[in-house]
């Protein structure tokens, strides 16, 4: 079995929550199967922005607008960063066959509308909500110390 893992979650005015799997899922209030939106992957899943609604409200913080982009970081720091136009689809599995992930653990992010299945991120262990339009609107992905993510820019 795994070592319980955690998941850091950034916000506005928030630093370093973090969330077990399970918190995740609870936070979530809505599971769903991932191959409604991916049909060739099975699990367990819960949407990304659906997560995100509930987070402000539980946080009363509905008044804060919209984040421009999210962000993620892996076990192996990989990172993608992607607009918010393009995460309206956006999951995390979090179980398949009724247990932990074996491969993506703790949880895996698809993104069904991405520009990459790149995007598509095995055991994410942290995750930024961010507010900067200036970022711009191309997802970038890439290992955090090896290449920059600007240099990994996706061609449209
Ligand atoms: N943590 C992590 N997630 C990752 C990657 C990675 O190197 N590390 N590679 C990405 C890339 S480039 C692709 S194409 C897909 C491959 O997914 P698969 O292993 O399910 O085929 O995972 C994505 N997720
Ligand atoms: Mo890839």
């Amino acid at each position: 079995m795994h070592a319980p893992i955690s998941i850091q979650v950034t916000e506005l005015h928030i630093e370093n929550e973090t969330y077990t799997v399970e918190q995740m899922v609870e936070a979530a209030k809505q599971q769903f199967r991932v191959e409604d939106r991916v049909p060739s992957v099975q699990g367990d899943a819960f949407d990304l922005k659906d997560w995100h609604r509930n987070w402000r409200i539980s946080h009363s913080m509905e008044g804060i607008a919209e984040p421009t982009h999210v962000q993620v970081e892996a076990i192996d720091e990989f990172q993608a960063r992607m607009p918010w136009s393009q995460v309206d689809q956006a999951l995390f599995l979090y179980a398949q066959e009724g247990q932990p992930l074996k491969k993506g653990y703790p949880i895996r992010l698809y993104v069904p509308d991405g520009s990459s299945e790149c995007l598509n991120v095995k055991s994410i262990v942290k995750i930024w909500f961010l507010h900067d339009a200036s970022l711009g609107e191309e997802a970038t992905y890439g290992f955090k110390n090896k290449v920059t993510l600007d240099e990994m820019k996706l061609k449209k």
